[in-house]
Order: structure tokens, then sequence, then C-alpha cells
């Protein structure tokens, strides 16, 4: 079980601008007014089943539900003995109507090349991939391990397995090795996609390589499927490696998409808890079809010429929500950039938006900050004049920060959607309808439809408005996970224990007298850098395994580009001398072991580390050094006082 620490959260700066909807966007808005918000909303608390019953009606189903839910909490049932095929609300759906000509994705590499896949040619596409999956011997309910760059054939290779039932377990393409082990084994993957590798910062990320390392320790796959992207000399292991394109020219080119039970798993997706063993969350079709699939529409208010843009990798929940099912069920275009933003220089997002005529624009406050800091001459060089509304997800977006996208990339004119959301909810859950909901910088602003969100103690007392606490949500949502993969009892202890008769978010939050949200952060042991998730445990365990390191504690502190910045105090076993050298090592030794996103940014070598009398690390201390130099909070339960003391002589 988490435990939830004792966060100040009534010290934040009060924002009190207010930025009403752009009317010329309203009066085109799917929801145009604060008045159909608040009627929708009341509608879809009240009546929930009736509210997602409509919603589900604007997807296709090969056989309706009997029932909308089931609810035994935790565990919820959407969409009773429905049946449905997620690829094929994605990709048929609109062949069979009007979008067939219509592009459904526009890529661009890094290098400069652009391609189109139209929905016609995408459902081409997914067909043979998912026949080529079924000839190498997946099957419906087998799990398939995603390992690639973001290229179109990363999004076919998720609509392929949705298209035959194989759950895709994607593995963001940053992740090293020995990450690759942890989750393939979790869940028992039986295959990898994988490519050659991809381009970042003009040069190859090499993929293929780190794969065939961890599948020496990873004895349930059978086959490799690797798509050429960069065309290096990879190994290929016979017999256990193919080639993507040689294995879809014989392929067949039809597949049927499998008729699928709303609560068949679709997928299984990775990500940092408490404890240092990442939680596989699982996603079923039905539900998360259905949230996806109407959050797109209303908080990015879809409209059938826009051409959409996330800037999220797949490997991450954003990216499977609102770059690939999301969009694609609303039957938009969606733009797939591969590379950096500051490749081969810090204006390519904006030349991306106007060559491709971008309308909406999906990124995170990490990224706006590195914008900020890249100067506004690589900005206003560019018109943007295609853009009609943008979006923040991952993390608080800092008042300033939203200033500058407001006015800088929004030309004032754009609304901006603050979106608050987990990888355990599946899809948006607090978010502005941008037609509607007035804008504060800062705030995620109002509950989507169906989100009965709440501010309580750790008691799970309501806490009055104004005042910071823990956020719950009340009731079930469609697109929530329905489980931690093969432990159940971590998803009961994870989120439903916490506060009683409510998910715990293991945010903190306020909300204030209009019923607006003001995130505030983790509160348990999370980091978020750069709008990623990571356990400090999963940190302190790679640092462990290292035979110089006796004990590790990491903590987060603020920093101004990512967030936070992850501090790592080190005690060394007998024998080994503290050095330069060796700090740096250890550094590098986290980015092997995790991936570079886990690299502490500062590493301290210390004598002990503060501890409570039952042997607790007190990482609330090594929070407040990390982040002052200086220690002020409550140090009764400290078993031995003179750490503090040893701690910041360390430090000067
Ligand atoms: C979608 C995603 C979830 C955690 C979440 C919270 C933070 C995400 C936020 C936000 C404030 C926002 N978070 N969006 N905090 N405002 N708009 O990021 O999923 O990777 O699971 O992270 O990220 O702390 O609990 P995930």
């Amino acid at each position: 079980m988490s435990t939830v620490s004792e966060t100040s959260f009534d010290s934040l700066l009060r924002e009190n601008r207010v930025f009403p909807p752009n009317a010329e966007f309203a009066a085109r808005a799917h929801i145009k007014t604060r008045e159909q918000y608040d009627a929708m909303y009341r509608r879809s608390i009240e009546q929930p089943e009736e509210f997602w019953a409509d919603a589900a009606r604007e997807l296709d189903w090969f056989e309706p539900w009997t029932k909308v839910l089931e609810w035994e909490q935790p565990w919820a049932k959407w969409f009773v003995g429905g049946k449905l095929n997620l690829s094929h609300n994605c990709v048929d759906r609109h062949v069979q109507g009007s979008r067939a000509q219509k592009p459904a994705i526009i890529w661009e590499g890094e290098p400069g090349e652009v391609r189109t896949l139209t929905f016609a040619e995408l459902l081409t596409e997914v067909q043979l991939a998912a026949s080529m999956l079924k000839e190498a011997g997946v099957q419906k309910g087998d799990r398939v391990a995603i390992y690639m760059g973001m290229c179109p054939e990363l999004a076919i290779a998720l609509l392929a397995c949705a298209r035959i039932g194989a759950v895709h377990n994607v593995i963001f393409g940053g992740f090293a090795a020995h990450a690759l082990v942890d989750r393939i084994n979790d869940s028992g993957c039986v295959a990898v996609l994988t490519q050659d590798g991809g381009y970042r910062r003009g040069g190859e990320v090499k993929l293929k390589p780190i794969v065939d390392e961890a599948l020496k320790s990873c004895p349930t796959i059978r086959t490799v499927i690797v798509h050429r992207r960069t065309g290096s000399e990879v190994a290929m292991t016979p017999g256990r490696d193919f080639w993507w394109h040689e294995l879809t020219a014989k392929a067949s080119p039809n597949c049927l998409a499998e008729s699928m039970d709303a609560e068949d798993p679709l997928f299984i997706l990775y990500t940092s808890g408490t404890t240092g063993k990442p939680k596989g969350l699982v996603h079923t079709t039905g539900g998360y079809a259905v949230g996806t699939y109407l959050t797109s529409k209303y908080v990015f208010d879809l409209q059938e010429d826009d051409v959409y843009f996330c800037t999220a990798d797949i490997g991450w929940i954003t990216g499977h929500s609102y770059v690939v099912y999301g969009p694609l069920q609303n039957g938009a275009t969606v733009l797939m950039y591969e590379g950096a933003p500051n490749w081969p220089e810090p204006d390519r997002f904006w030349q991306i938006i106007d060559r491709h005529k971008v309308t909406i624009f999906y990124t995170a406050p990490t990224a706006i900050r590195a914008f900020i800091k890249w100067g506004d001459e690589w900005v206003r060089k560019y018109s943007l004049a295609s853009l009609r509304l943008l979006g923040t997800v991952g993390e608080p977006i800092n008042p300033e920060a939203w200033m500058w996208f407001h006015r800088e990339i929004g030309h004032e004119r754009c609304p901006i959607a603050d979106t608050w959301w987990q990888t355990e909810t599946g899809g948006h859950m607090i978010a502005p309808i941008p037609g509607a909901i007035a804008a504060k910088p800062g705030s995620a602003t109002v509950p989507f439809f169906g989100v009965d969100a709440a501010v309580v103690t750790k008691e799970g007392e309501p806490v009055p408005d104004g005042h910071g606490g823990l956020l719950i949500i009340r009731k079930p949502w469609p697109s929530m996970a329905r489980t931690i993969y093969g432990n159940p009892e971590r998803y009961v202890a994870a989120y439903w224990s916490e506060i009683p008769g409510a998910y715990f978010t293991g945010d903190g939050a306020r909300r204030d007298a209009d019923g607006y949200f003001w995130l505030m952060g983790r509160v348990d042991d999370v980091i978020n850098v750069s709008g990623h998730r990571l356990g400090t445990a999963e940190i302190e365990s790679a640092l462990v395994a290292h035979p110089a390191v006796a004990e590790a504690a990491v903590v987060g502190r603020p920093d101004d580009l990512k967030g936070q910045a992850i501090s790592a105090f080190v005690t060394l076993e007998e024998h080994v001398t503290a050095t330069d050298d060796l700090k740096q090592e250890l550094r590098k030794w986290v980015a092997k072991e995790i991936g570079a996103l886990a690299r502490p940014d500062d590493l301290r070598f210390t004598q002990t580390l503060p501890k409570t009398r039952s042997g607790k690390i007190m990482r609330r201390l090594l929070r407040e050094l990390a982040t002052t130099g200086e220690v002020k909070g409550d140090t009764t339960t400290l078993e031995d006082f003179t750490v503090i003391a040893k701690l910041r002589e360390q430090d000067e």
C-alpha cells in the first residue's frame, strides 16, 4: 500500500486570471456553452448508464450489450455482453463510411521524409500486420510486447494486435533491456515487435540489439518481428527473428476483425508505483473504446477537417489513448513525428505545424518550458495560423508556461485544454470542454462527463473548497483500468484501500469556489520527471544492484525544466571510496538499468541515511534537504539525530 506523506498543500500561489472560451471557437464546437456542459454533466452523474449507452452507440458493435454497468467495488464491467473490435472502430468503420481517402496518419520522420496513410491504406496495412501475427502463431489472448520508435508501423502494430485480440504490451523505446525483461516476463509475452532503430537528434537509436540482450532472460518469447526503419545492420536469430516486410509480403491481405467481448483485455501498460516493481495496468476493450472516443471528441472538439498533433510517444498512455485509439475512432487525421523537437533546430514542431496545417496541438508542460528556454525567435518565424486548440498533459502547468503557450503558440486565440488523467484512468478525467469552460492558468478545470471527483482528507472526509487534500474518484467510469496484471491484490491495495469507498489517485489537489480543480502533484513516492512517472523504489533498487552501493534513497526535487529532478543519496559498501568518477558511473548505471529518464540529476554519498526507529528511510527529510539545502521539518521520529547534520556537511 502506498503511504501518504505529509505534504503542505496550502502554500501554493493562487492564480486569479480567467480566460473565457473564444466565441468563434465556441460557435462551431460540439459543446458551445457552460449551460450545455452543466446539463450533460448532470445527466452523466445522475443517469450514468443512459449517458454512456448513448456515447457507446456512436461506435460500431457486432453485438449489443445487455447491461451498461456491473459494479461490485472495485470490480467494474462495462457494456456487459457487448461485442466489438477497436481496430474495426478505428479503421474499417471510416473506410466503410465516407473517410476511405481521408488521411488517417501523416508521419514525418526525423530526417525529413513524410508518409501519408489514408484510412483505406491504413486498413490494408493493419490487415497485413494482423495476418502476419496470426501466421506467426499469435493467438487471441496472447500478450505481445511492442518495442518500437514513433513510426506508422507502431500504430499499425497496436491496431493489428487489437484486430486479432492479442493483448499489446508497449514498452517505451527509451527503456533499457532490464526494463524490457521485467515487463515481458511479468506478462508472459509470446512475441516482440521491434525495429532495427529509429532516428533521434540526428543519430540512430538502436532497438533490436536491446531486444537481443533482453531476450537472453525472457523464456516465453517465441517470435521477434523486426520492422526495417533505418536499414542498419542487425543480428537475426534464425527461427526466432523475422523481417516485418518479408512476412507481410506473403501474409493474407484479409484479416477479419475478431469479435471481442467488451471486457476482453485490450492492452497492458506498465507504470511506476510506490514499490520497485512496475504495475501492469490492464485495460479492456469496450469501456476503454468508449472513454477514449468521447474524451477525444469533446475535449479536443474533433471536427472533420482537423489535423491533430499529439507529441507524446505511443510508449506512454497518452500515446495509446490520444495518438492512436481516441482520435482514430473519431476519424481524425493524426500527425505523428518520429524525433526530437529540437532537431535539426529548435523550431521543428512549429515547422511541422505550418507545413501540415496542424489545427490541434497537444503537448507537455516540460516541453513548453524547453520551448521558452530556447527563445521566442524560433517560434516567431512561423505563422501557426492553422492552430485552433492547444492541450497539455503530464504534470501541473505553471501559470507562466501557460501564459507563454497562450500568447506565443495560441496567439491569444486558441483555448488551452489542461488535461488531468493517469495510465489507470485510460482517458481524460479533469479537463475543460474548450468551447464551454473558461480556463484558469494552472488548473485542469472541471471533471469530464461521468467523473465524480472530490478532495478529501486521509480519512476520506470532504475538505472544504479552497483547501488541499487528496484527489479521489467516487464512481466507476468506462475507461478505468480493471486490474494489475497477475496481481489483483495489489490493484485493490494501491487504488481502492487508501480512501474507503473510492478510487485513490495518488495526487494532491484543491478545488476552488468555482469548482475548478488545481492539481498539486503526487503524495506518494512517485516522481514526475518531464511528465513521466518514475518510482523512487525502482531507481533505488537499480542503485543497490551496483556492487559498490550498500543503500540508496531517491527523492524528487522541483526543477524548472523537468518539473521534478531526481536526487539520489547513496551509502557505499565498506571498502569502496567515494569519488566523482564513481558518482558518474552510478548515474550512468541507472540510465543503463532503467533508461536515460531515470538518471539521477544529482547523487550524493553519505555515511548513513535518516531512518525512523522502525527502520524506514525518511524520504521527506531528504526531499527537504535536496530542495532547500536544509531540514526544518519534524525529526522527532528520527532514530539518529546526528544524521541530518552529517548529511548537511556532505552537501557543503
Ligand atoms: C496522462 C499521464 C499520471 C500522473 C498523475 C499526475 C500527473 C498528469 C496532469 C498531471 C497535473 C495535469 N498529471 N496530467 N498533473 N495536471 N494535467 O500523464 O499519465 O503517466 O500515468 O501520469 O501525472 O500526478 O497522477 P501517467
